[in-house]
């Protein structure tokens, strides 16, 4: 396993043999190769990826999923026929024989057949257990609330800006284990709360939390435990990369470690600071770039910057290949991302924000009042915490989806709030309300699943609307899309 240093990345280092890989699992979780019985849980990717992984090594294993048919079924059968795979429930007969699982993600360690099988001495290793104890170049782990994934991407150019070879992905998309199949003198991952939980031996050469808010607490008892989850990505001796504007975060540091930390509200080592007309991110006392050279929409943006500057920092990096690539980072896909301005009024799809934090990131970064449409699957997440926000930035609410009357419960009638059945109609009922000058923004604070495929289903729905409008806009000469009344309760008063 990796142990941190600052510019190991340097060059590239030997694969690491399977005979200290072995030695590594036999040490961390007593798994001797000749006689584990491994049963990975859930074949999505990252049950795919460890079986791979386990047969490279050798170790006998088998696969399970609760459903009747997961979708990668057929795909893994032609990739390994003969491996035993058990479908349409937990069964308890196969966990009974496991010595260790290796549980996805996605699977919660609530499930009956899981706790049963740990107080039967069966050992939980993660796939980010078994890269660590394969990887042979530092690993940065970056988790969080929100912005993981900007981040994630933001390092992983800057790191090709200065002509290293890397590795990106863990929650982002690629599972960890499959990154190995390509040398890399650096890995960057993205580390969700759900593979931090399981994880026990990462020792990342730098990592970070970059924001606590509320978020899967459908599957966390609470805030506090789901923040512990995530403190788990500091286990190590690695440099620690701290936001300071977050308590829950600044909480998180040790003595005796590395750590720098990052402020957009006040000096940390890595800040924002207005010398004559321009604002700078600065490291220390020099500064780094104007912030009006990064092309992200958003104050949580300069934020994510400054912390992918200061993990970059952390590992070595070279500070104006950094800056060079942040200025051509040009963001993700459903984040914050304009999509058209019709008649002067700016349509903008931040579908990713599938929790509270991200929609109040996202409205604070306006200064004018907008038309926001918000809704879908809460999580557990108390809406309370929304209507600060909603109060101050946004002029009327579109909602829709499972937990829309939750959010308006919570809103209490402090703005005028609609409810739509489906994307186009709230977009009917955007367009309605909006006059020129205004945006709207599709920033739901909630997860996607009750009515669409995923968040990307959901935001390209949003984009398809948006540009039908356009269209209906040029062939109809169209003034004033319909007016909102004639499609919606308004739920103003009595609430
Ligand atoms: N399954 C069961 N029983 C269950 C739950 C799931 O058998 O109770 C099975 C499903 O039938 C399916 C398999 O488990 O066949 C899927 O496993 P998984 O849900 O762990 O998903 P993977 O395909 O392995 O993808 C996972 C992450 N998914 C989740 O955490 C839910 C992906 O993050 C990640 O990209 C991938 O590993 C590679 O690391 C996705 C995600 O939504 C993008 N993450 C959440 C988020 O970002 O908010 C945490
Ligand atoms: P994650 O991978 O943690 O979900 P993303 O980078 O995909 O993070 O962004 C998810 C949502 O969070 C988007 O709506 C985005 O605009 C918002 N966001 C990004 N960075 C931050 C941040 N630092 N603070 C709050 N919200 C953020």
């Amino acid at each position: 396993m990796y142990t941190a240093s600052a510019s190991a990345h340097a060059t590239y280092l030997p694969p690491v043999g399977n005979a200290a890989i072995t030695a590594l699992l036999k040490q961390n979780f007593a798994l001797d190769p000749q006689n584990a019985k491994v049963l990975v849980v859930g074949l999505g990717i990252t049950g795919i990826s460890a079986a791979h992984y386990l047969q490279k090594l050798g170790i006998n294993f088998a696969i399970i999923d609760s459903r009747e048919k997961p979708p990668l079924m057929d795909e893994f059968f032609q990739q390994m026929p003969d491996i035993p795979v058990f479908t349409g429930g937990f069964d308890e007969a196969a966990f009974k024989v496991a010595t260790h699982l290796v549980v996805s993600p996605g699977v919660s360690l609530n499930e009956k057949a899981i706790s049963k099988a740990i107080i039967n001495g069966a050992k939980i290793i993660s796939d980010i257990d078994l890269f660590a104890c394969s990887v042979n170049a530092p690993v940065v782990a970056i988790s969080g609330s929100n912005g993981k994934s900007t981040v994630t991407t933001m390092l992983g150019e800057m790191a090709k800006e200065a002509g290293l070879k890397v590795g990106v992905g863990g929650n982002l998309g690629t599972p960890a284990l499959d990154l190995l199949k390509q040398p890399a003198q650096l890995y960057v991952l993205e580390l969700s709360s759900f593979q931090l939980e399981r994880t026990s031996v990462l020792n990342a050469a730098a990592a970070t939390v970059l924001n606590i808010s509320p978020d899967h607490l459908d599957r966390h008892a609470d805030i506090a435990e789901y923040a512990q989850e995530k403190q788990r990505i500091f286990k190590g001796n690695g440099a620690m990369v701290i936001n300071a504007d977050d308590a829950m975060v600044n909480a998180m540091q040790e003595e005796g470690r590395s750590v720098f930390t990052f402020s957009i509200k006040k000096k940390a080592d890595f800040y924002l600071q207005v010398k004559g007309a321009e604002e700078y991110l600065m490291y220390k006392e020099q500064c780094l770039m104007p912030l009006a050279e990064l092309p992200l929409e958003g104050r949580h943006n300069a934020a994510n910057a400054l912390a992918a500057l200061a993990l970059g920092v952390a590992v070595g990096l070279d500070e104006q290949a950094m800056c060079n690539a942040l200025r051509k980072f040009k963001g993700l896909s459903h984040r914050m991302q304009r999509v058209a301005e019709i008649r002067g009024v700016t349509w903008v799809n931040d579908s990713k924000a599938t929790n509270i934090g991200a929609c109040v990131a996202a409205l604070e970064g306006y200064e004018r009042k907008v038309i926001l449409i918000a809704g879908g699957d809460a999580k557990g997440a108390d809406m309370n915490e929304l209507t600060p926000a909603i109060r101050e930035k946004a002029k009327s609410v579109v909602l829709m989806g499972k937990d829309a009357e939750l959010i308006a419960q919570a809103l209490n009638g402090c703005v005028p709030v609609f409810f739509a059945a489906n994307m186009t109609q709230a977009i009917q009922i955007a367009a309605g309300l909006a006059d020129a000058g205004d945006s709207v923004l599709l920033s739901p604070a909630c997860a996607s699943l009750d009515q669409y495929k995923n968040y990307q289903d959901r935001g390209e729905k949003f984009t398809k609307a948006v540009l039908a409008l356009v269209g209906s806009d040029r062939s109809c000469g169209l003034a004033a899309s319909p007016k909102a009344s004639t499609l919606v309760s308004p739920s103003m008063a009595g609430r």
